[in-house]
């Protein structure tokens, strides 16, 4: 098989990146390991930066979201008992939606569908070959057969366990790592959402966040040890445990139900440079991980995205390869940044087992200044709605 660009895996960023080059004509193949609905099973993001939002009704797959997302011109922070606003639109102007990565997904496949898209699902052992030359390629088996994909460059769209970063020589790749010593247990309920928008809550217990996916369906988190699995928690304790560490007028509405999905993810930063070697570029969590305190890995993802697309099109528009080879450095410039922001969130709101209680006080105060200071305000609102690209 031959084709432009081949990308391997078919998450959000693989596929919308497939759907902005087939609307400049550029011919692509999705090589997904999953079959679809195993992709589309999995609970991920909740919330998209203003440019994710329209970077996606660009690529023309916009109209969903834009009927059935939530905007958010603000968000809630609590600690000792006492939530309050920020208010981005006051602060920056901006706001964010509120549109399940899951249904991105969903949106995305449709799409490509509809376009006559080449996603090929259930393909095995995919393997990158002569990415250091001009005539790349990748093979892959799918029902005992082994297939070949030529192509001009190969797409590494395969998130933080894909294969495509393997293939960047040791001597080239530099990583950057923190691993933080808990997870987030989320909680999927039929229930409404205990706000109108989403709650960050400190506590001396660990970190809870309140959040949704629509007005009957309700996305929950508690920080929790590593060390114990996700069947430790009854929906009784997950409730019981959410109440103490969210404010207690909140804590009073929360409207609780059985857990349609239950699962425990483990929070990093990581960072590999370079997000290009040859004829491979790395997209979103192939090349980057953040803790979710900052809701930033899909929308980083998704700013790969918009800069890759860039320079592809240049290249088969104009001929022209700077953007191509910008890329990396672009594209990093604004990784690290939201890597320090997620990092920053992550320290201001998460309780750290050895953590003292002046360290207790110091997160207090530092969201102490959060609630009455316009400028500290105005910092975290123009990271949250996200930094421009
Ligand atoms: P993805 O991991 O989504 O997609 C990669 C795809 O490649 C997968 O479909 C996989 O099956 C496929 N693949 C892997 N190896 C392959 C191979 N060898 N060959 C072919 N295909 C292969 N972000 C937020 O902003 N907010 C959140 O709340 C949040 N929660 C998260 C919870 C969890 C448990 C995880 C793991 C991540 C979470 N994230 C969150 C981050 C998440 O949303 C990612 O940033 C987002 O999925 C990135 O999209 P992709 O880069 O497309 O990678
Ligand atoms: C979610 O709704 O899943 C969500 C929202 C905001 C975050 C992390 C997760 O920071």
């Amino acid at each position: 098989m031959r084709t432009q660009v081949c990308i391997i895996g078919g998450g959000p960023s693989g596929l919308l990146l497939a759907q902005l080059l087939h609307n400049d004509g550029i011919d692509s193949v999705v090589l997904e390991k999953r079959d679809r609905a195993h992709v589309l099973a999995r609970i991920r993001a909740g919330v998209l930066e203003q440019g994710s939002v329209e970077l996606l009704r660009r690529a023309g797959v916009g109209a969903r979201m834009d009927r059935e997302g939530f905007v958010h011109a603000g968000t809630f922070l609590a600690a000792a008992n006492r939530g309050f606003r920020i208010d981005f639109e006051a602060r920056v102007g901006k706001s964010v939606m509120v549109y399940g990565q899951t249904e991105v997904t969903q949106d995305l496949y449709d799409a490509r569908d509809a376009a006559g898209g080449t996603v090929i699902d259930r393909a095995d052992r995919v393997t990158p070959w002569g990415l250091d030359s001009k005539a790349p390629a990748v093979t892959y088996l799918r029902d005992g057969r082994e297939h070949r994909v030529t192509c001009d460059f190969v797409v590494g769209c395969d998130g933080f366990h894909g294969v495509s970063r393997t293939c960047i020589p040791p001597d080239v790749l530099r990583e950057f790592e923190r691993v933080y010593p808990f997870g987030w247990l989320g909680v999927l309920s039929e229930t409404p959402p205990v706000a109108e928008e989403l709650i960050y809550a400190n506590h001396p217990r660990g970190f809870a966040l309140c959040s949704m996916r629509n007005a009957g369906l309700s996305r929950y988190y508690l920080q929790v040890p590593l060390s114990e699995p996700v069947d430790a928690w009854s929906d009784h304790a997950f409730w019981d445990e959410l109440k103490r560490r969210i404010p207690e007028d909140a804590a009073d509405r929360l409207v609780t139900g059985p857990a349609v999905e239950k699962s425990i993810a483990p929070l990093r930063s990581y960072v590999a440079e370079p997000m290009r070697w040859g004829r491979l570029f790395l997209v979103g969590d192939a090349a980057h991980i953040v803790p979710p305190t900052g809701a930033k890995g899909l929308n980083l993802a998704f700013s790969d995205v918009h800069y890759l697309h860039e320079g592809l099109a240049a290249h088969y528009r104009d001929g022209s390869d700077a953007a191509l080879g910008s890329y990396s450095d672009r594209a990093l410039a604004r990784v690290w940044k939201c890597e320090r922001f997620s990092w920053s969130m992550t320290q201001m709101l998460h309780r750290f087992p050895d953590q003292t209680p002046f360290d207790q006080r110091m997160q207090e105060s530092e969201l102490a200044w959060l609630e009455t200071s316009v400028a500290a305000q105005t910092a975290l609102a123009e990271n949250y709605v996200g930094l421009p690209y």
